[in-house]
């Protein structure tokens, strides 16, 4: 049996194209600053975000830390939507290796406003820690894949650089906010003075992320990734699936967008299923109401005949499209959840 396998656009397999531009790459030593594949993807991430330089990191969460440690020092005050992936998934990395002090505010669908960050950054006092960085995401992933609002975000942005924060994107999914609002990246990238993008979830590449900033933040950032252990080598294998990625695979994600509606609206037809949030680009978060049912086993009977998903609370689950998900799969998801709940 084949699984359509919904539980994240991160289990993607790269492209055979990619796995012919990983096997020709051009190598060298990266801590040296020798791989020219590594040298053209940070240069290539850098100009279509519109910043100065660029830096290949493993992960999306080693691209955040670096991130973080790179525009603060320890005992500093980060601000953060309680449901940023930065504080709620990155193993609390922010407290236990940066040493910061969270200030969570509890954000309108992920999107932090203007008078809130107003009423979270307090005057200079002898008793607080140093404000020091705001932290957003776009597209948000706990928000349902929320696309932040660009006016929003530039009102917030604005006033952060009045008090003297920094500002760090986490941009996992900034190319499906792309996609679906039609902005180009470097206008999304322009209020912040980080960005870290993410190439192994919609577009694909079996791993790696790319932070960028100016060039002394990235100088800066360059030697804490070290410090970290994420200096790689002949890291070109892995950056040349990256490159063919972000030149080949951004295009596409609207195709993943319209599979996630349509994926919702079939979903949501059936009695006791929900959205908690509306579909903005490849991800469903569904809510389950039928009786007897909760999401721990509508998510095991889906398993059972091939479908892959993950609960994210006892009545939520988390469904999220990406390139290997087609319109026939899920047309079949579908048809599986009415069997399976009796409303077929
Ligand atoms: N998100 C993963 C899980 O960690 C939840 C997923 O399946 O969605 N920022 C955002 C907004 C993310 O969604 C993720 C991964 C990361 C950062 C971290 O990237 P990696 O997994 O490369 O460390």
């Amino acid at each position: 049996m084949q699984s359509i396998d919904l539980r994240s656009d991160t289990i993607t397999q790269p492209t055979p194209e990619m796995r012919e531009a990983m096997y020709s790459a051009e190598l060298g030593d990266d801590v040296y600053g020798e791989d020219p594949t590594v040298n053209r993807l940070e240069a290539v991430a850098a100009q279509v975000l519109g910043k100065e330089a660029g830096l290949f990191t493993a992960s999306g969460t080693m691209g955040n830390l670096i991130a973080i440690m790179t525009h603060t020092n320890p005992g500093d005050e980060i601000f953060l939507d309680a449901g940023a992936h930065i504080y709620y998934y990155e193993v609390g990395g922010l407290s236990r290796v940066a040493g910061l002090v969270p200030h969570l505010i509890e954000g309108d669908r992920g999107l932090i406003r203007r008078h809130q960050l107003e009423q979270a950054v307090r005057p200079d006092n002898i008793h607080f820690p140093e404000p020091k960085l705001l932290c957003m995401e776009n597209t948000h992933n706990r928000a349902g894949g929320r696309v932040l609002p660009h006016d929003e975000v530039l009102a917030t942005t604005e006033l952060a650089k009045q008090l003297g924060l920094r500002l760090h994107l986490d941009g996992a999914r900034l190319f499906n906010a792309v996609a679906a609002s039609s902005q180009a990246p470097a206008v999304l990238a322009a209020p912040f003075d980080s960005i870290m993008i993410c190439l192994s979830k919609g577009l694909a590449a079996p791993m790696g992320s790319v932070l960028v900033g100016s060039t002394k933040f990235i100088a800066k950032a360059r030697k804490i990734r070290k410090m970290l252990g994420g200096g790689m080598r002949q890291a070109g294998v892995a950056a040349a699936a990256g490159l063919w990625a972000l030149e080949h695979m951004t295009d596409r994600l609207a195709d993943d967008h319209e599979r996630a509606r349509s994926l919702g609206s079939g979903l949501t037809a059936i009695p006791g299923l929900s959205l908690l949030q509306p579909v903005e680009t490849n991800m469903l978060y569904i809510q389950i109401t039928v009786p007897g049912w909760n999401a721990e086993k509508l998510v095991a009977a889906w398993e059972e005949r091939g479908v892959r998903s993950n609960a994210v609370a006892g009545d939520a689950i988390r469904l999220v499209t990406h390139w290997e998900i087609d319109d026939a799969q899920i047309q079949s998801v579908v048809a599986i959840t009415k069997e399976i709940l009796g409303a077929a």
